[in-house]
């Protein structure tokens, strides 16, 4: 693996979530592999958990890190080609994804999709300008359009916690939330789920909020959720924003809401969220302080799965 952006970069799924589980029992298995190397990150966008369970997945494994809040603390980059620079755009993103990359051996980045341009957005031109310029390992903290290690980690928390000899059903569904969000989290578990091939998959909204088949593949859609809940070993609950109405908030049925009332439709299924997440508008009290919440586990996992990551970068470059 060279750049990790989506599954398409990764060549064996099932041994690299092995490799996770393997960092969770030993963290410092590896705890040399990094030594004498710099991991930058680059955040144009607020993060928790990315932020810290990157920093803490590189540091088992011997890495120094340096995280830059580019948006707040740098200068603010130009994207377009050709451009006069005479407005507020001090830098270009060329250059400065050229100089981070002399300073660091892994550049990370998060950004976050406008929700106003769809062709800018699903061009990913950010996450491009530095697979182009920074001549370094590239790695997604989420980007426009996907999050792959958070559905790394995601995936690892399903093998971790599902131990019948059966494929587990696993319900992706939408929730309702105030804001608009990104398609990034459900597209990339969309394409993950359609990778591993370890479970049974089914995807669950209101009509409207079609995600892309260049993600979901051929993933049944069930648009009525309670019909869709029926038997689920999991449910990983999501709010997005729609695609073809781009980036807008077309439904607020609350009863879209994940409530104990959904859990008892379901195999007794354990409820996954990546998190943050807005209480008793997406998953209610109930739900996210009683014991099918898995959403701190699966939390905590994010740091075992991005030490796969980045140590599988480290040993093929
Ligand atoms: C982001 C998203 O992609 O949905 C990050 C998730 C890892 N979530 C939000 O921006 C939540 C914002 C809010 O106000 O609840």
């Amino acid at each position: 693996m060279k750049n990790f952006l989506s599954v398409e970069n990764v060549q064996s799924i099932r041994a690299l979530v092995d490799k996770a589980l393997d960092y969770k029992k030993n963290r410092l298995l590896d705890n040399h592999l990094g030594t004498g190397k710099t991991l930058g990150m680059l955040f144009f966008n607020p993060s928790l958990r990315t932020r810290v369970s990157t920093q803490v997945a590189a540091r088992n494994l011997g890495m120094e890190v340096i995280v830059l809040n580019v948006e707040k603390e740098g200068w603010q980059l130009e994207l377009d080609e050709g451009i006069v620079m005479d407005g507020s755009s001090t830098e270009h993103i060329k250059e400065a994804a050229a100089v981070l990359g002399q300073y660091f051996d892994i550049l990370a980045v998060r950004t976050f999709p406008t929700l106003k341009d769809k062709t800018e957005d699903y061009s990913e031109r950010i996450i491009g300008q530095f697979l182009k310029h920074a001549g370094v390992p590239v790695v997604s903290l989420e980007s426009a359009t996907l999050h792959p290690l958070q559905s790394l980690a995601d995936l690892v928390t399903i093998k971790e916690t599902f131990q019948e000899k059966r494929r587990p059903k696993v319900v992706m569904t939408w929730a309702p939330h105030v804001k608009p969000l990104p398609q990034s989290v459900p597209n990339s578990f969309a394409e993950w789920m359609n990778g591993w091939d370890e479970a049974d998959f089914l995807i669950t909204h209101p009509e409207g909020y079609e995600l892309e088949t260049k993600y979901t593949h051929n993933a049944k859609i069930e648009y009525n959720q309670d019909k869709a809940l029926e038997g689920a070993d999991y449910i990983y609950v999501k709010n997005w924003s729609s695609v073809t109405e781009y980036g807008k908030i077309i439904n607020r049925d609350a009863s879209w809401m994940i409530t104990s009332r959904k859990i008892a439709m379901t195999n007794n299924s354990r409820v996954m969220h990546c998190l943050p997440v807005r209480r008793n508008v997406v998953i209610a009290d109930e739900v996210l302080d009683g014991p099918n919440s898995i959403v701190i586990q699966q939390a905590g996992n994010r740091v075992w799965a991005t030490q796969a990551v980045l140590a599988e970068i480290l040993q093929n470059n």
